[in-house]
Parts: structure tokens; sequence; C-alpha cells
């Protein structure tokens, strides 16, 4: 099988890049990353040799028509993926997830080619805290920010492309994934990595809105799991039943670095900061069987706070620029 990876060099396409060489060796991985700010070469170091890479940008009709007529199925991961950056130019949001899903839509009809699109439980809008409800495959859409609202219109390309032209698509909506070489700008490794300098956790507001934390590598199974058995066209929810507070997340990463549960900032909240995100993933699990293996959130919080003391070189590069930007916001804002 020939496979398609965008956004490969980043966040979860590299775990998904890892994940698929070290258990699929039928699978011939095609990576297509434009290597922005988030994308880095180096989170596919250990699988370079046995994929390709392709330096390049979903937005550009050719090379995907031609990588796409060379391949079996797409799974298309390339995104601009960080909430705080669309609100501050939410134009590149609009490019690569609007006009590069219709860009990558466009050539998988044209080829006939199979095109797993994965997306986000921010689609559905925010939760009350006391609300009980969880979302689901059939929950309205109701995006808040530019980077949900760019999401949002990209899951709704998809569905009027398998309607109107008989697309072979599935979607997949995650909730917030955690693990190795996620940048440092995303919440749990901006933390992690102030901890290893030995400054402070920085929490937005009062830090009462829950996130539904799972681990990447549960994510990724539950992709190749809709990709090889989903129904053309339904959605599936994914997500570990594990809902946090972010004053909760920041208070366990404390006690892991042995330091007082009061060594945190309070920095200005996020503009239209959505409250609470919770998945009901009972369609995945009853019908294709998937179930997560990280249940343990302490331990899996305690696992990515090895890797990053472990991985230094892999992000003290990027760790200077991204405060130096946070600074500027939360002088500004
Ligand atoms: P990321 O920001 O870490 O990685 C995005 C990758 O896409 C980078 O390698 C970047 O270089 C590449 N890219 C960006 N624009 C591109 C373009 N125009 N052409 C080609 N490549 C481009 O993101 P992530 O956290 O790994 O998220 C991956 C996908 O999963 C996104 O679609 C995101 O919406 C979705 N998602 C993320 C989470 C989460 O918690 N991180 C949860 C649910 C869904
Ligand atoms: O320094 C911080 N302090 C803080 O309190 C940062 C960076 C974030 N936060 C809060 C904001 C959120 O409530 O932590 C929570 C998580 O923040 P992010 O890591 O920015 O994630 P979120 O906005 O929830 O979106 C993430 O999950 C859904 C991903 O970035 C998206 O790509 C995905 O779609």
């Amino acid at each position: 099988m020939r496979l398609l990876v965008t956004g490969g060099a980043g966040f979860i396409g590299a775990n998904f890049v890892h994940r698929t060489v070290a258990e699929r060796p039928d699978v011939q991985v095609t990576v297509l990353d434009a290597l922005t700010y988030a994308g880095n070469r180096a989170s596919l170091a250990a699988a370079l040799d046995r994929i390709r890479f392709v330096h390049g940008n979903i937005t550009d009709p050719d090379l995907v028509d031609g990588l796409v007529r060379d391949t079996d199925a797409v799974v298309h991961f390339a995104a601009e993926s960080h909430n705080d950056n669309s609100l501050d130019d939410p134009w590149p949001f609009v490019h690569t997830n609007v006009v590069g899903t219709y860009t990558l839509l466009d050539a998988v009809r044209r080829h006939d080619v199979r095109y797993h699109h994965i997306s986000t439980d921010e689609v559905y809008g925010d939760l009350e805290l006391d609300d009980p409800a969880r979302f689901t495959e059939d929950t309205a859409y109701n995006p808040s920010s530019p980077y949900s609202s760019t999401k949002a219109s990209s899951d709704l390309l998809v569905r009027a492309w398998v309607r109107s032209f008989g697309v072979r698509a599935t979607i997949s909506n995650c909730s917030n994934n955690y693990g190795p070489y996620q940048h440092v700008e995303k919440f749990i490794p901006r933390q992690i990595t102030n901890l290893l300098d030995g400054g402070r956790p920085k929490l937005y507001g009062e830090g009462r809105n829950v996130r539904d934390w799972i681990h990447v590598d549960d994510h990724n199974r539950a992709v190749w799991d809709v990709l090889e058995r989903g129904r053309i066209g339904q959605t599936y929810l994914i997500g570990a039943d594990g809902e946090q507070d972010n004053r909760s997340v920041i208070a366990a990463l404390l006690d892991i670095f042995g330091r007082a549960p009061d060594e945190f900032d309070h920095v200005p909240d996020r503009p239209g900061h959505d409250l609470r995100y919770a998945i009901d993933s009972t369609l995945l699990r009853t019908e294709l069987g998937w179930q997560p293996r990280y249940r343990d959130f302490r331990a899996g919080l305690e696992a990515t706070v090895e890797w990053y003391r472990a991985n230094e070189a892999w992000w003290r590069p990027r760790k200077a620029a991204t405060e130096a930007a946070y600074a500027r916001t939360e002088q500004s804002g």
C-alpha cells in the first residue's frame, strides 16, 4: 500500500509515521510537508531512510496532483494548528486549512483515491463546566476561534465532496493530544520545558478550562482503524475519557518536578477561550473495537516529561523564540 501523509513533520503526523514504519512494513510512506515553523525534519530523523520526504505545500495543485496520482490513500494531518497564532494572524489558517484541504480533495476526486481527514473536537465549540454533556458525531458545529472555524470549514468541504462527488473519505475529530515531538508553543510542552529550565508554568486566566487529553499513540491507532475499517462518509470522534482542568495539569507537572504547588504564574487569558471540550467515543469503540492504551494520565505525563528531558536538542532551538512571542502577546494583551 502507498500512503501519502501530509504534515508528517508535525507533532501528530511524525508520531503517525514512526508507528506506521515500525508496525506496517508493507506500507510505503510519502510525507508531504512545507516545514513551516511547526514542522521539523528532525522529528522524522529515525524514519528518513524508510520513507520518501517531499518538502512542499498542500496548496500547490500541481505538486499535490502528482503525489496523489501515485498513491492509494491520503491521511491529511497538515494544518496551522495553534489557536493563539490564529488570533494574531488568521490568514495562514484560511489558506492552509481551507484552501489546502480543497486542493487535496480536488486531487483525490480526480484520481479516485481514499482520503482520511484529521480534525479536532474544537469544531463543536465548547461546553459549560457543569454540563454533563459530551460531544458526539451528531453535535452541531459551533466553532469559536479562527483556527477551529477553518478546521470546521475543511470538515464541511470533505462532507460535501463525499456527497456530491462520491469521494471515498472519512473524518476523525480528536481531543487534545500529548506526547513526544509536540511543539513548545502548546500547553503541556511549554510548561515542561519552562520547568526543565527552572522557570514557572504559565496559566491562562483562572485555569478552570477543561481539555480531554489523549496520548498521541492512542489517537494514531484510531486513525489506522478508521482508515482500514471506517465507513465511507462517516465521522468518528476520538477521545480517551481524559478530562482535566488546566490547573490540575499544572499541579501534576509541579509535583512531578518536586516543585511547590503555587510555583506558577497567572498570565492574561486567551480571548474567546473555550471552556470545556469532552468527547463521547462510543461509536469508535463499538463499531471499530478501539480502546485507549494510555489510561493513566499521570503516567503518560511522566513519560512525556522524560522524553523532553532526554531530547533537549530537539526542542531547545525553538524555545527562546516561542517564549519571546508569548511575552509580546502578554504585554499587549
Ligand atoms: P503541528 O502544528 O504540530 O504540525 C502541522 C504540520 O503541518 C507541520 O509539520 C507543518 O510544517 C505542516 N504544514 C503546515 N502548513 C502546511 C502546508 N500549507 N503544506 C504542507 N504542510 C504544512 O500540528 P499537530 O498538532 O500535529 O496537528 C496535526 C493535525 O491534527 C491538524 O490537522 C490538527 O488540526 C489536528 N488535531 C490536533 C490536535 C492536537 O491536540 N494537537 C487534536 C486534534 C486534532
Ligand atoms: O501557556 C499556556 N497556558 C495555558 O493555560 C498555553 C499555551 C495554553 N494554556 C491553556 C489554553 C487551553 O485551555 O491550555 C489549554 C490547552 O492549550 P493549547 O495547547 O494551546 O491547546 P488548545 O487550544 O486546547 O488546542 C489543542 O487541542 C485541539 C491543539 O492546539 C489543537 O490543534 C487541537 O485541535
